[in-house]
């Protein structure tokens, strides 16, 4: 204990001590345990460069950023030849056992005011399934029509690990094979007040908070998962959102196009819906891909056109990329800061215990929390690769509890999906103008989980139940 102490009197943060002697034993104990986690130089120098820096937000010349080149929708993906050529590719990488899903779900859904992981959240429009439901199908599916079996990595934090795990064992892991869903919970960092110093929770407890997305680098390779990983001869990884129910997981297009570009990352990109879409922008500064966050990105940059009136910046990251197993275990375990995601600040709320040992809850944010984000891995990859996807079919993300990207919208979207997939099957469902269906419909991932394989489903189907609202096909 005393050698800790002193470790944190000379990194300036000894205050962390200061009710240790009024704590039991098992307080004292427990408090030392997350001291020990905390690596006071990384702090150190996030505070140098994070904390006190004036500018310290900025650094990015925006006058020397591009777009960023992608390979671009074809007309029609089911018939053109290098589309095709990437779908075998990618077709033959699953069928051969090497390709696994990975969900980031460690976030707190603040946004959304459910108080509970946000992968419970109910979203389709007739079963009101959750989006670990939906997820779990749509790997279920795959896993049938390819013929193998599709491991899923779940990431998890501290502060909804139980429940997560909880609710899958609830509901049989939605009939996946236990042993194909891996947890890990990700990492934490602490969080520190505007003066760099580590914020008291309560007498006892320091505040810690999620190392933010891009913490599953470091968090698989501690974890064990990339080890189980490779055990299993699993190559690459689809990265999502808990938040996007309509993202193809298994997706044999950007699996082939992320393979045959022998690319360590790999991203799909969706045009931006409207210029200040909060969405990263795909761009290139300085011969690297990189993603500039919109809260990054002046407006005037967003919203710049061509000389054709098409949005410059046009490329948006909607959170889906494929990720080599061996890249993951490089960065994730490098101590080399050249090799290692960059933390950013975030401004928070932060509950603290006061000069008189009273619990205090902020009105206004009183600290920092320090994040990674898994986009700042692509300057840092080989042969970057972003394809585009059709938003229709990939993105709809929860966020909001009302407006944009909320439940409502989100149904909305699902239910226009099947709508088209019906119309590629020659039954008329009635759309509004804005081509969703008025009547609720569903479409299980277990009936079809893309347009092609609903038309041949549908076709078997016989007789062919009525389509009225409340249709569910599964
Ligand atoms: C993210 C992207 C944005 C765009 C958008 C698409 C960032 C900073 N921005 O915005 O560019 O792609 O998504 O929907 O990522 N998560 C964790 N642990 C954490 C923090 C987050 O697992 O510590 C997960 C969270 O559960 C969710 C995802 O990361 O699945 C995105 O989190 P968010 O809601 O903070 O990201 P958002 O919507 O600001």
């Amino acid at each position: 204990m005393n050698t800790l102490k002193e470790k944190f009197d000379k990194a300036g943060q000894g205050h962390v001590f200061k009710y240790f002697d009024t704590l039991d034993n098992p307080q004292q104990d427990a408090l030392l345990g997350q001291l020990e986690s905390v690596d006071l130089d990384e702090l150190n120098h996030l505070n140098e460069t994070l904390v006190f820096a004036k500018n310290a937000d900025a650094g990015i010349d925006f006058a020397k950023l591009t777009p960023a080149p992608y390979i671009p929708l074809p007309a029609d993906k089911t018939t053109d030849a290098k589309w095709q050529e990437a779908k075998k590719v990618g077709e033959a990488a699953i069928k051969a056992g090497k390709v696994a899903a990975f969900v980031v779900a460690g976030g707190q859904g603040t946004r959304l005011g459910f108080n509970a992981p946000k992968g419970l959240y109910k979203v389709t429009p007739v079963k009101q399934k959750s989006l670990f439901q939906v997820f779990a199908e749509k790997i279920l599916s795959a896993s049938r029509k390819y013929g193998v079996r599709i491991p899923w990595i779940v990431m998890t934090s501290h502060i909804n690990n139980d429940a997560t795990v909880a609710f899958f064992e609830e509901n049989n892991f939605f009939g996946l094979d236990k042993n194909d869903v891996i947890f890990f919970k990700q990492g934490l960092m602490p969080a520190v007040d505007l003066n760099g110093k580590i914020i008291l929770e309560s007498k006892g407890k320091i505040a810690m908070t999620p190392d933010g997305h891009g913490g599953c680098l470091r968090g698989m390779v501690r974890s064990g998962a990339v080890a189980e990983l490779k055990k299993r001869g699993i190559e690459c990884v689809s990265y999502f959102q808990v938040d996007n129910p309509l993202v193809d997981i298994i997706d044999p297009y950007f699996v082939g196009f992320h393979l045959m570009g022998k690319s360590d990352m790999s991203s799909k990109m969706i045009a931006k819906a409207y210029p200040l879409e909060k969405v990263g922008h795909f761009c290139m500064l300085d011969g690297k891909l990189t993603v500039v966050e919109y809260s990054d990105l002046p407006a005037e940059y967003q919203e710049q056109t061509d000389e054709n009136g098409k949005l410059k910046f046009i490329a948006g990251s909607v959170a889906i990329h494929i990720l080599d197993v061996a890249f993951i275990e490089r960065l994730g375990s490098s101590t080399n800061a050249a090799d290692r995601l960059p933390f950013h600040r975030a401004n928070k709320k932060i509950p603290f215990v006061d000069e008189n040992g009273n619990q205090q809850k902020p009105e206004k944010p009183n600290g920092v929390k320090f994040e990674m984000f898994v986009f700042d891995a692509l300057p840092m990859a080989k042969n970057p690769v972003i394809i585009e996807g059709f938003r229709g079919d990939e993105f709809s993300p929860v966020k909001n509890a009302e407006g944009l990207d909320s439940p409502l919208t989100c149904k909305n979207h699902q239910k226009a999906q099947w709508a088209r997939w019906f119309a590629a099957a020659g039954v008329n469902v009635d759309t509004d103008k804005n081509a969703v269906p008025s009547i609720d419909i569903e479409v299980s991932p277990l009936f079809a989980s893309n347009q092609t394989d609903f038309v041949e489903a549908w076709n078997k189907l016989d007789p062919k139940p009525a389509v009225k609202n409340g249709l569910y096909l599964a």
